[in-house]
Order: structure tokens, then C-alpha cells, then sequence
């Protein structure tokens, strides 16, 4: 083991493991016969972890079994299968990829909220099925003129917020706080924007912190003629309070991206109609994901060098020095 070997626990994008192992040692722990056995042979000699992908949780157990630990280098945006205060704590660095999926994803998220109004999907159905000569697809609801409540306006849902602008939408946002020098309208309480909005676009980090902020209630605000689209994270909403909302009609559709148990997908949800589902796809063109495992590799090869991380998260500031001798 030399100093720059980095190890990858679990199995995710080809590309993420192709473009580290073209600049530094990289480990595949789950190509191991025994992982556990190679772990406690070798997690003594690891500085570097690489996550790629949100399935394997990089948490205090594990690190544990790292003891120089200094960075985690993980694959996309968000990072809440990360125990990034515990790294903070032990000086270990966590790096994430922001910025460069920003467009990607807000194309998504308008995408879908094109889909769940007006309900392209189904009309696609609809003229696939031969419906077409027998009758008119129904008339639907229209977007431009409605007010989009943003949950979550980082750089992600500022993104979304500029393409929703230009569709005619009035935008309103709830967060952890009002942030200065914003043009849009801030609702402290969560509940009360939704009674103000017609589509409430889930645009917040994942993790506890925010788990079901989307519940029955907030559902029952939006409303009859309400939208409710996530393309965050599906743990952000009561999934199963929004099937009850789709199936009595408390909501009028939803455009989903995520969803708790991914890749797992409620039967409940995939039998309703006016649920629009993708397979969390938000970041997934060829270019996007690129750009995202070039972002990983630039932070570990920062780190061989010596040099500061270029992306970490704020619960993990660089503290000046990696002590690699
Ligand atoms: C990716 C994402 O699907 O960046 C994120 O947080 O959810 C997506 O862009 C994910 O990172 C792939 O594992």
C-alpha cells in the first residue's frame, strides 16, 4: 500500500473508478472475495476514500476502521450518506460535486413539471395505446400564471427558479433562513407556503435534518390544483402520505425523481396516474456525470499533491495541512 492508494467501497459508475485509476492507485473492495478480511488487512495503511454513489454508508463505524483517514472524495451533490460532522470532528475531509449538475438537474425539474401539468406522459400513453382516432386526449391544466414555492434555494433550486421565471411563474421560496439580495418572496414556515403556491418544487438536501418536511399537512395546503415535483431526495417527503394525497385527489398530480427506498419504488405509486416517476435521473447525461467523477478526481489528486481540497463541504473546512510525510 503507498500513500495515495485510494479506496472504493462499493460499485457505482464506471466512469468515477476509471478516471481515479488513471491518476492514482485505486482499491475495488467489492471485486474483493473477502472484503471485511482485505479491510482489516489493509484500512490501517488508507488516507483515501472515494464514495461512489449513495448506497454505502460512509459512517463512524466505518471510518473507524481507517485511522488515517484524510478524505473522502464522493461522487455527486449530496452527501447525506456521509457522517460529514463526525469527519469534521476527526479532521477528515469531505469533498462533494457541486455546480457542474446544476443545469442538468433544473432542466429535469422543469421537464417534469411540464410533464405532471400537463400531462405529457399519459397523452404519449394515450396516442401509443391508439386511443387517439377514437377521441381528444382530455384538456388539462395549464403552467405559466401559477406560483412554484421552491423548498431549498441553493445553487440547484436558483437554477430552477430562472428557468420557472421564464415559463411565466411567480416564485417563492422557504429555507433555513431569507438570503439576502434574493428577488423572491421567503415563507419561514413551510405549511404556509404551500397554501400560497400551486407547485412546490423539493429542491433541499436529504439526511435527518429534513426527513418528511413534506407530510400530510404541507400536501393538504397545496391543494386540489397543487403540484408537488422532488428531484432532492425522495426522504424529504412522506411517501406514503403523498400516495393518499395522488389517490384522493388532496393533490392534483406529482413529478418525482427520487424516492425513499431507491431503486425501490411503492407499487401504490407506479399504479397512479397522476404520478409522473423517473428513475432519479436528474445529473444523468454522458457530459454531466463526466464532469461530476472529473470532479472527484480533482480533489484526490489535489490531496496527493498536497494541495487543498477544491470542494469541500462546509461541515469539513480545510484545516491547512494534510499530514502525509
Ligand atoms: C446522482 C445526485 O444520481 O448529485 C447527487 O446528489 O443525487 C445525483 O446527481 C448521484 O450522485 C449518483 O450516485
Amino acid at each position: 500500500m503507498k500513500p495515495h492508494d485510494v479506496l472504493m467501497p462499493s460499485e457505482g459508475m464506471d466512469v468515477v473508478a476509471d478516471l481515479i485509476a488513471g491518476r492514482l492507485p485505486l482499491h475495488r473492495l467489492w471485486l474483493e472475495p473477502d472484503p471485511d478480511a482485505w479491510l482489516a488487512q489493509w484500512a490501517p495503511a488508507l488516507r483515501a476514500v472515494a464514495s461512489n454513489g449513495h448506497q454505502f454508508p460512509i459512517d463512524p463505524a466505518f471510518m473507524r476502521r481507517l485511522p488515517h483517514l484524510e478524505i473522502v472524495a464522493s461522487f455527486g451533490v449530496g452527501y447525506e450518506h456521509i457522517d460529514a460532522k463526525w469527519a469534521g470532528e476527526h479532521g477528515i475531509v469531505v469533498t462533494h460535486t457541486p455546480g457542474v449538475l446544476d443545469d442538468e438537474v433544473a432542466d429535469i425539474a422543469m421537464a417534469l413539471t411540464l410533464m405532471a401539468v400537463r400531462r405529457l406522459p399519459q397523452a404519449e400513453r394515450f396516442l401509443r395505446a391508439g386511443e387517439w382516432p377514437k377521441s381528444s386526449f382530455p384538456l388539462t391544466a395549464s403552467l405559466g400564471g401559477r406560483t412554484m414555492g421552491i423548498l431549498g434555494l441553493g445553487r440547484i433550486g436558483k437554477a430552477i427558479a430562472l428557468r420557472a421565471e421564464s415559463f411565466g411563474l411567480d416564485i417563492v421560496y422557504h429555507g433555513r433562513h431569507a438570503q439576502p439580495g434574493v428577488p423572491y418572496r421567503f415563507y419561514p414556515s413551510l405549511a404556509e407556503m404551500a397554501k400560497a403556491c400551486d407547485i412546490l418544487m423539493v429542491a433541499a438536501p436529504g439526511g435527518p435534518e429534513t426527513r418528511r418536511l413534506v407530510d400530510a399537512e404541507v400536501l393538504r395546503g397545496l391543494g386540489p390544483d397543487g403540484v408537488l415535483i422532488n428531484i432532492a431526495r425522495g426522504t424529504l417527503v412522506d411517501e406514503q402520505a403523498l400516495i393518499e394525497a395522488l389517490r384522493t385527489g388532496a393533490i392534483l398530480a406529482a413529478g418525482l425523481d427520487v424516492y425513499e427506498n431507491e431503486p425501490n419504488v411503492p407499487a401504490e405509486l407506479i399504479a397512479l396516474d397522476n404520478a409522473v416517476l423517473l428513475p432519479h435521473v436528474g445529473s444523468a447525461s454522458v457530459k454531466t456525470r463526466r464532469a461530476m467523477a472529473q470532479c472527484v478526481v480533482d480533489n484526490l489528486v489535489a490531496w496527493s499533491e498536497g494541495k487543498p481540497p477544491l470542494t469541500p463541504v462546509p461541515e469539513t473546512p480545510w484545516r491547512g495541512s494534510w499530514g502525509i510525510d
